[in-house]
């Protein structure tokens, strides 16, 4: 058994505490925000994430977490908060990864054991963490062990992924990683791999960098397959028929905190070679604004719109860098008179660029529908019951989620990203 300071709350901190301490290590639990204390005292998850509500209870019931706002000597602390981009420059804000180790600084003892688990540029642990912990007057390597052990888990899956993902421990020696991998083996059934700090916090990004290459790559085909008037979503299922070819989901844009972030540490990394990286991370972005294109030809501004979904995926609670929120300012900026309805957000959430409503009150007399996120609740919608509301019978489905033939049967004008031939305007 082991005492463990676990910094940062959030999505990846707070069901990572919450194995610790079900493994039997005595956990404290440090964020500073009050909505995440207040929660926590409370008993409640502070995240919307399936079973987490449940394991966050049991944890709490164990009486091995504990959940303060400042951190507390441990035998070892890991470190779990956000590392955003900078919006202008796209470069790492490692401002919480600092602050987080410098608050760590004068709690450390010989033979503590530091893991930063955030995702950073491919170097942080040796040449930005390392030098701060120094500042203990313990040497990173020899008097403390030092390593970045990635998180990889999927929301929407994150509980099953935690115990079952192989995990990457990289030390700043072999014997840190050695450390960090008994550390985890305390919950991760999956495989444990040593490997040094570098090469893990490269992995990881390569990881995130892999998915938004390929999403680009899905994007860019259903961008030809309009232009061509071919249904993409057809050409790709028989693309995927070939034993070597997983060509993955078009839609309006990547979004979250990971793959539409990430991919900018290793353009600036060594922004001269990363063109590839580049070109998909404008794909992407681009995604949003072309959502636009085929919603004006649908139906112009500025008559009311529903937009269906807010989040950056199905079934998560996060709006984070979502590209429907993206779509959602666009619109608003034609002058289309938005109206927005997602069942994971709070309407009351800082940031929407419109109101978000109810279902029935946000399809009531708009002249168009936009399916944004296929949350099942959009999946399932019954066209019958979407016509009785609406003024104009128009959808646009960016995520090829809905029955084309049953809306059409219902008297809809169906606009589907990927399969809606785009007539390209010529010079001549
Ligand atoms: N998306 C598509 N088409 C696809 C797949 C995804 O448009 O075929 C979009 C989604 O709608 C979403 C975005 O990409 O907007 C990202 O979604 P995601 O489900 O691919 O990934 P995340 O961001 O939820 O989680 C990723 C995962 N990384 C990989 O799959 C390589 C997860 O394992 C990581 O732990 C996580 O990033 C992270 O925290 O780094």
């Amino acid at each position: 058994m082991t005492t463990l300071c676990v910094l940062g709350l959030g999505y990846i901190g707070l069901p990572t505490a919450c194995m610790f301490a079900l493994a039997g290590h005595e956990v404290i639990g440090v964020d500073p925000s009050p909505r995440v204390q207040a929660a926590l005292r409370a008993g409640r998850a502070s995240l919307d994430e399936p079973e987490l509500q449940t394991l966050v209870s049991r944890a709490l019931h164990s009486g091995r977490l504990h959940v303060t706002t400042r951190p507390e000597p441990a035998d070892a602390f890991v470190i779990a908060v956000p590392t955003p981009i900078q919006p202008d420059t796209k470069a790492a804000d490692l401002s919480y990864v600092e602050r987080a180790a410098r608050d760590v600084v004068p709690l450390l003892h010989p033979g503590n054991l530091v893991v930063l688990e955030s995702t950073v540029p491919p170097g942080t642990t040796r040449d930005v963490l390392a030098p701060i912990l120094a500042g203990s007057g313990l040497q990173p390597g020899r008097d403390i062990h030092l390593a970045h052990c990635p998180e990889r888990v999927l929301p929407g899956r994150i509980l099953v992924e935690l115990e079952r993902n192989d995990r990457l421990t990289g030390g700043l020696t072999p014997e840190c990683a050695e450390q960090a991998a008994e550390l985890y083996a305390s919950f991760v059934k999956g495989a444990i791999v040593r490997t040094d700090a570098t090469t893990a916090e490269l992995a990881k990004v390569m990881e995130n960098t892999f998915r938004d290459v390929n999403v680009a790559l899905a994007n860019e085909f259903a961008l030809i397959a309009e232009r061509i008037g071919v249904d993409v979503w057809e050409a790709i299922g028989l693309a995927n028929h070939h034993p070597r070819v997983n060509v993955l989901t078009p839609g309006p844009g990547v979004g979250g905190h990971c793959i539409a972030v990430d991919p900018w540490f290793l353009v600036n990394a060594a922004p001269e070679v990363a063109a590839l990286i580049r070109t998909a991370r404008s794909v992407n972005d681009g995604m949003p604004a072309h959502v636009i294109d085929l919603l004006l030809r649908l139906a112009p501004p500025p008559g009311p719109v529903a937009l269906l979904g807010v989040t950056y995926k199905a079934e998560v609670d996060d709006i984070r860098e979502s590209p429907a929120l993206h779509v959602a300012e666009l619109a608003a900026e034609r002058g289309y008179d938005v109206r927005l309805c997602d069942p994971h957000v709070r309407p009351e959430t800082p940031g929407l660029p419109a109101p978000l409503l109810p279902l029935a009150r946000a399809l009531r007399d708009v002249e168009a529908v936009a399916v944004l996120v296929d949350h099942r609740t959009f999946r399932e919608l019954d066209p019958a019951m979407v016509a009785g509301l609406v003024r104009q019978r128009r959808v646009l489905d960016a995520r090829n989620v809905l029955d084309r033939d049953a809306w059409r049967q219902n008297g809809f004008e169906v606009s589907v990203l990927g399969a809606s031939a785009l007539r390209v305007p010529t010079s001549a």
